[in-house]
Order: C-alpha cells, then sequence, then structure tokens
C-alpha cells in the first residue's frame, strides 16, 4: 500500500499544523509533498483538479483525495482509531459531545481567531496597517465566547468531555502563532481556560512540531 501523502506549506500552523500534529499523535507514516505557495503550486492545473478552491492542507491516501483540514484529521482519527491517541470517542453521547465541541470550536472560535489573523498578520505581511477598531471588536467578541469556556472548563478537562480529542487540537491552528506576534488571545481568561490551554499546548506532538517544524521542511513560523 502506498504511503500516504500530505500535500503542505511549510509552516506548522494553520490546517497544515493540524494535520502534522494528527499524524504524530497517530504515529502514521506518510510522504511530505511541499506546496510551493510563492510559486504557485497550489493554482496550478494539476493542483486545482485535485483541490478545487487551491489550498493546502490536501491528503492522497493511496488515489483517495481529501482537503478541509478538519475533515482530514477526522478521517485520519477514524481510520486510525486503534493507533496512538484516541482522537475521536467511539460511544454514541461521548461522540455526540465531541461533535458539540468541534462545532463550539468552527462556529465561536475559528471565525474571530481568522479575524484577528487577518487584521493583526496578514495585513501587516502585506504592509497594510490593521484596521483596529475590527482588531479590538474580534479580540471583545473572543474574549467573551473564552468566557464560556472559562465555565465549560470548570466542570471537565477538555472542551469535548474529561479527554483530550481533536475538538481541543483544532484550536491550535492559529492561536500560538497570534500569541508568536503578540496577541495571546487565550491569557487572561480565566484559571480554567489558563489550565486547558497549557495542557493543550504543551502536548509532546505539538512542542516538537513548533521546535522542529512540519517533517522534512523547515518551518518559517
Ligand atoms: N478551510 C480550509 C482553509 C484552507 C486555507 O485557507 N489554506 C490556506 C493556507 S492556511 C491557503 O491554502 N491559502 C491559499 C489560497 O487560499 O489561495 C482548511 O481548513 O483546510
Amino acid at each position: 500500500m502506498p504511503v500516504l501523502k500530505f500535500y503542505s506549506w511549510s509552516y506548522a500552523a494553520g490546517g497544515c499544523g493540524l494535520i502534522a500534529m494528527v499524524l504524530a499523535e497517530k504515529q502514521i507514516p506518510f510522504e511530505l509533498v511541499l506546496v510551493d505557495m510563492a510559486k504557485g503550486d497550489h493554482k496550478t492545473p494539476e493542483y486545482v483538479a485535485k483541490h478545487p478552491f487551491g489550498q493546502v492542507p490536501m491528503i492522497d491516501d493511496d488515489g483517495f483525495i481529501l482537503y478541509e483540514s478538519r475533515a482530514i484529521c477526522r478521517y485520519l482519527a477514524e481510520k486510525y482509531a486503534d493507533r496512538g491517541t484516541p482522537l475521536i470517542p467511539t460511544s454514541l453521547p461521548a461522540k455526540a459531545l465531541f461533535e458539540q465541541a468541534a462545532s463550539i470550536e468552527f462556529a465561536n472560535f475559528h471565525p474571530l481567531v481568522g479575524k484577528i489573523m487577518l487584521e493583526a498578520i496578514y495585513k501587516m505581511h502585506n504592509n497594510l496597517p490593521p484596521d483596529e477598531a475590527v482588531l479590538t471588536q474580534a479580540k471583545s467578541d473572543l474574549a467573551a465566547k473564552l468566557d464560556v469556556y472559562e465555565v465549560i472548563l470548570s466542570t471537565q478537562n477538555y472542551l469535548g468531555g474529561n479527554e483530550f480529542t481533536l475538538a481541543d487540537l483544532f484550536h491550535l491552528a492559529f492561536a500560538p502563532s497570534l500569541a508568536q506576534q503578540g496577541h495571546n488571545i487565550m491569557a487572561d481568561r480565566g484559571p480554567n481556560v489558563t489550565r486547558w490551554w497549557n495542557d493543550v499546548s504543551s502536548r509532546p506532538s505539538w512542542v516538537k512540531l513548533q521546535a522542529d517544524g512540519i517533517p522534512g521542511i523547515k518551518s518559517t513560523m
């Protein structure tokens, strides 16, 4: 069986960072295919034929093509359920609570983090001034959501229950990159958010990924 191909940019962040972490947590062998965005590798007709949005990440699992980082993480977690760290619960109620937590991340956390990334990072990289009013509002809206996290996390270890799941892992896409750029969105949101975030962001797989970059590539972020 051919080894899984993982199409990634060079940064150990975003959806590519999530997949690299799942591959590490599950100890899945893979071949990295570097997508050089600066050269436009992601917009070639060959690439777009596989990923019609022309983005990373993407996987090719023996001819089965899949894109969208969270879908890929779920696929790998379920395909390799019996190895490495369990990342999706199997019993129906626990899985439903995992899905609830994953929806919380995608509906409440990720869109606001996306706004903060746009204003605080992407505009800076493109020599554009951030819209300070939008940035301040997004940070304040996110703080209000994290105050609800504080309530949830006061009675359970993780967002989906007492075990670490993909729902926790998904928060790593951009929050650490923002902290590196001086926007520590997870700070000062209460003791339980702090405990949870310290736990999630100090997992050995994530610490190693940040230190070494995507395996086979030297990270630049
Ligand atoms: N929802 C997608 C987002 C993918 C995405 O936006 N990827 C960025 C890099 S993090 C990209 O490829 N940008 C290039 C482009 O959109 O042209 C996922 O989670 O996989």
